[in-house]
């Protein structure tokens, strides 16, 4: 298994107008994941369409794409071994109230269109996303300082 693969998770409005930047970015610090890349920003409609693009022919999709471009959000890559699918475990449930108490989801939220955050569902899901809302240039090289105290 990888210890560089990538995920990519994203604040949504919700998150960050509520203030839960800080507190999201945290969790992924403290389980000794690397952060890679991140942006604030407000997404337009394209990118939008694009990022949620499998979910075009379902009856949330326009409301779901207007709300994510509401406001700003915190798009961001974060690389560790099995990132992807520890990332969609922080994460919790789509639905906040199907999700465990100590996931961001189940800790923050109860609608499911306020579901504070996005992450990649697939190592491949997490490739597209990435090269999506980032450029090659973005993606900062280094080394994880503690690497050695979190990797045997
Ligand atoms: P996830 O974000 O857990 O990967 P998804 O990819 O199926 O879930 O859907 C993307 C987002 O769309 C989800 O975070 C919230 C919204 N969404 C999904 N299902 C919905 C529904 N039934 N009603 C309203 N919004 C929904
Ligand atoms: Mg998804």
């Amino acid at each position: 298994m990888s210890n560089t693969e990538r995920t990519f998770i994203m604040i949504k409005p919700d998150g960050v107008a509520r203030g839960l930047v800080a507190e999201i970015i945290s969790r992924f610090e403290r389980r000794g994941f690397k952060l890679v890349a991140m942006k604030f920003m407000v997404a337009d409609e394209a990118l939008l369409q694009q990022h949620y693009g499998a979910l075009a022919d379902k009856p949330f999709f326009p409301g779901l794409v207007k709300f994510i471009g509401s406001g700003p959000v915190v798009p961001m890559v974060w690389e560790g071994k099995d990132v992807v699918k520890q990332g969609r475990a922080m994460l919790g449930e789509t639905n906040p109230l199907a999700s465990k108490p100590g996931t961001i989801r189940g800790d923050f939220g109860i609608d499911i269109g306020r579901n504070v955050v996005h992450g990649s569902d697939s190592v491949e899901t997490a490739e597209r996303e990435i090269g999506l809302w980032f450029d090659k240039g973005q993606l900062v090289d280094w080394t994880l300082p503690l690497a050695g105290s979190i990797y045997e």
